[in-house]
């Protein structure tokens, strides 16, 4: 029983979203010859259902509109997959998304605030984002602003020590305007999650440092929208999605090798993804 009264969404709609980003990863990293193709298709439903189900506020036309919602890639790796959300929700035009990673081009292969529109923070030293997020949840609180702040971390992000120092603060700011979506692919660089630093119990982890934890399938974008609709669950505490995905989601023979980490394809191997990509 929902105690809460969930926006109607159109499933179709935002399916094709998603493929429109999966597409525009696959063009501009094939293009660019480097980049994360699978770290970026890994997330594409979480942002689909934050940017175009109606959870995140936001002005494409004033992207620094003080009363915007917070997005914080933390993974900022994954800038492909941000930079065409951005794109597709109009903060910039589609074909700067072409440029990603030359020279001179705002579209570097990490985001940096201040060359992009809709780029909240610099990110791609992993593990500060969630630090930058409970920056903001204070700002709102000196300026009575009422907004949210979404944080997207991946799990071997949740190696790096920062990301538990501000687990612990968090809580103790009572940050429930504060968000955070993991990315629980279970590979990070360089192999398994299990291997390199295990995180299990990782929702235990999180809920004993003070979150309220839910679980979810992050490639189910209806069931993602319910969860982000249902935060917070719980008053004075920041909420954690643990969001189970799959690296690579989308396109069978990268989700079967993880060293596509940090290695776009080929333009052979881009046009065998793509038929794949338009066939779901
Ligand atoms: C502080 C820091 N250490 C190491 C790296 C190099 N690095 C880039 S991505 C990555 C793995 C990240 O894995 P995960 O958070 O699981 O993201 P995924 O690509 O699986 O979504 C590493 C170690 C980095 N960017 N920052
Ligand atoms: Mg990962």
């Amino acid at each position: 029983m929902l105690d809460y009264q969930e926006e109607a969404i159109d499933l179709n709609l935002l399916k094709d979203k998603a493929r429109q980003l999966r597409l525009d990863i696959l063009e501009m990293t094939t293009k660019a010859g480097s980049g994360h193709p699978s770290s970026s298709f890994s997330a594409v439903e979480i942002l689909t259902a934050l940017y175009f189900g109606g959870i995140l506020r936001y002005r494409p036309d004033e992207p620094w509109w003080p009363e915007r919602d917070r997005f914080i890639m933390s993974k900022g790796h994954a800038a492909p997959l941000l930079y065409a959300v951005l794109a597709n929700a109009g903060y910039f035009p589609r074909e700067e998304l072409w440029r990603l990673r030359t020279l001179g081009s705002p579209v570097q292969g990490h985001p940096i605030q201040g060359l992009l529109p809709g780029v909240e923070a610099t990110t791609g030293s992993l593990g500060q984002g969630l630090s930058v997020g409970i920056g903001h949840v204070l700002g709102s609180r000196l300026n009575n602003l009422d907004y949210r702040v979404y944080v997207l971390l991946g799990d071997g992000e949740c190696e790096a020590g920062q990301v538990w120092e501000a687990a612990m603060a968090a809580a103790h700011f009572k940050a429930d305007q504060l968000t955070a979506i993991l990315d629980y692919n279970k590979y990070q660089e360089t192999g398994p999650i299990s291997r390199e630093m295990g995180l299990e119990p990782l929702a235990e982890k999180w809920r004993s440092f003070g979150w309220s934890v839910s679980e979810v399938d992050g490639h189910d974008i209806a069931a993602i929208h319910h969860s982000l609709q249902a935060v917070p669950a719980v008053t004075g505490k920041p909420s954690m999605l643990i969001a189970h995905t799959v690296k690579g989601k989308g396109v069978t023979f990268v989700e079967a090798d993880y060293t596509f980490h940090g290695r776009a394809l080929t333009p052979e191997q881009a046009a065998k993804a793509r038929e794949e990509i338009l066939c779901t």
